[in-house]
């Protein structure tokens, strides 16, 4: 097996079977270092049966808009292309994913369906559906995870630090290379699929939206070499600080899959020096980043306050009525007008450059917490904001962080204090003391000095 079993959920058990094996691509949308297409490659050979790989591109992923999803495209037409070197077909189409999967299967009479691993809702319905309207063996392979999310926790685990010794115990039993993807036979290529009545998309590259970010692996895999080169060794101190560029940048990357995170921990890993940045950035990449996914995996409502720990539903409960002398529309938050710079300066980040800084964005949605009527409101225009303009957002990680800014997931509880309760708080002070306000306002806002000169001083 080259594929790890333990990587490997059965949605639906079966026989081998004489017909063709489909990878349905959906959250790691890349032709190397993928689990997912390794196992159905490996389920052709054992079959001597054809193998195509289809993304179902679906309507209104969660808001994403049009930019998001041409990014996405460009990155699957690199994909289609390096596939056909390998003679494999690549298919495009477009619709509900949980009534397009059924008919493709039966019109192509598909043996072995295999897709790939992903805790959020609208995802796990396609697959559910899929699963009850089809006969034939039905696998997900975790493919995005170092350690695979339903293998290494059996439950939601309270915190980093929990999950973090289940990893630490077995990280070199996961943390292993990709064997490479082998060609497979021309006669592949030319295998007669049947796709009447579905209708399919052509990818397009185009021109990225996000200034700095080109879409698909190459440049994924660029940026990554470019990161661990030039500022790997500067990661552990820089990483906090709004005002530089010392995170490596990649999450959009690795929210498309167009690298993976096991790819990025083991070019990390196998660099010599720079101790501290490598731990402090394989802590974020494999601890926090697979934290959220055991988050969206085992709580349903990881998008909603009810997703909170008691403690967190109760102290907020307390504070409900308390007065909040600033509150503001989606709009308002939308359009960065609130009465403070550095929380709009943040906002206007996300909405030019389509990534806030991740020190940035537990400012900015613990303020969504203090100054809107309700948590479940600053949940609504947290996630909705969120999703809306992150070119890494409609994440696991995404709603694990808004939910430990503005519920305590995964976080304690604090001194309490008015709305927030016994929720972390954090203030406009607390950033002065940590990184230079003004450069990052100026940066990205271009701030009339005077108009912050009046804040500071009431
Ligand atoms: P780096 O610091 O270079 O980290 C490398 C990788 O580690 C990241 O790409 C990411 O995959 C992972 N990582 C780092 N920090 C975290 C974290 N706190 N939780 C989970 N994984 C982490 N991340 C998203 O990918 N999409 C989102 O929509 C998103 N929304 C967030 C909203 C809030 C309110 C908060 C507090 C955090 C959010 N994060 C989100 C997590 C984190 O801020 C980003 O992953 C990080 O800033 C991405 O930039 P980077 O790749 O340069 O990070
Ligand atoms: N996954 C799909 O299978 N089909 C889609 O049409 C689709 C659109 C989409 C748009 C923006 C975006 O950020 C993600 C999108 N995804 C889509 C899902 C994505 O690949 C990931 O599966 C999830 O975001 C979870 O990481």
């Amino acid at each position: 097996m080259v594929v790890d079993s333990r990587r490997v959920h059965v949605y639906r058990d079966g026989g081998a079977t004489d017909s063709p094996v489909l990878y349905w691509m959906q959250r790691d949308q890349r032709a190397e270092d993928n689990w997912a297409l390794l196992f159905a490659r490996e389920k052709a050979q054992e079959r001597n049966q054809p193998l195509a790989v289809m993304f179902c591109l679906a309507a209104q992923f969660l808001g994403a808009t049009e930019s998001h999803y041409r990014f996405m495209l460009s990155g699957l037409a690199e994909v289609a292309e390096t596939l056909k070197k390998l003679n494999i077909p690549f298919f495009l189409v477009k619709g509900n994913p949980s009534e397009l999967l059924p008919r493709i299967i039966s019109l192509n009479n598909i043996g072995c369906l295999v897709t790939d691993f992903n805790p959020l809702k609208p995802v796990i319905e396609w697959k559910e559906t899929t699963r009850n309207g089809i006969q034939i063996p039905f696998y997900e392979v975790d493919a995005h995870n170092v350690l695979p999310c339903r293998e290494i926790s059996p439950k939601a685990e309270f915190s980093a630090m929990h999950l973090r010794s289940r990893i630490n115990k077995r990280l070199s039993e996961f943390l292993v290379d990709f064997p490479a993807l082998r060609e497979m036979p021309e006669s592949n290529f030319s295998h007669p699929w049947n796709w009447s009545g579905i209708q399919s998309v052509q990818a397009a590259s185009g021109p990225s939206d996000f200034n700095g970010y080109e879409p698909g692996p190459r440049a994924a895999t660029a940026w990554m070499n470019g990161f661990i080169t030039g500022r790997l060794d500067g990661y552990a101190l820089l990483r906090n600080d709004p005002t530089q560029d010392g995170q490596s940048g990649l999450s959009p990357y690795l929210h498309f899959g167009h690298i993976a995170a096991q790819r990025v921990a083991l070019e990390v890993s196998r660099q010599e020096g720079a101790t501290v940045s490598r731990q402090a950035l394989l802590e974020e990449l494999i601890v926090r980043r697979e934290l959220a996914d055991n988050f969206c995996h085992y709580n349903r409502q990881y998008d909603s306050t009810q997703g909170f720990h008691r403690w967190a539903k109760e102290t907020l409960n307390v504070h409900r009525g308390d007065p909040r002398p600033f509150l503001y529309t989606f709009e308002q938050f939308r359009d960065s007008e609130t009465h403070d710079l550095l929380w709009n300066a943040a906002q206007r980040q996300l909405v030019s450059n389509g990534k806030m800084h991740g020190f940035m964005r537990m400012y900015w949605a613990k303020k969504i917490l203090e100054w809107t009527n309700s948590p479940e409101e600053a949940m609504e225009v947290a996630i909705g904001l969120n999703d809306a303009y992150s070119l890494d957002g409609r994440d696991p990680n995404g709603y694990a962080g808004i939910a430990w800014s503005i519920g305590g997931v995964h976080d304690r509880a604090w001194g309490e204090r008015p709305v927030f309760g016994k929720i972390r708080y954090m203030n406009f002070a607390g950033c002065k003391r940590k990184f230079e306000v003004e450069k990052y306002i100026r940066q990205n806002f271009g701030v009339m000095m005077k108009k912050l000169q009046y804040q500071e001083n009431n």
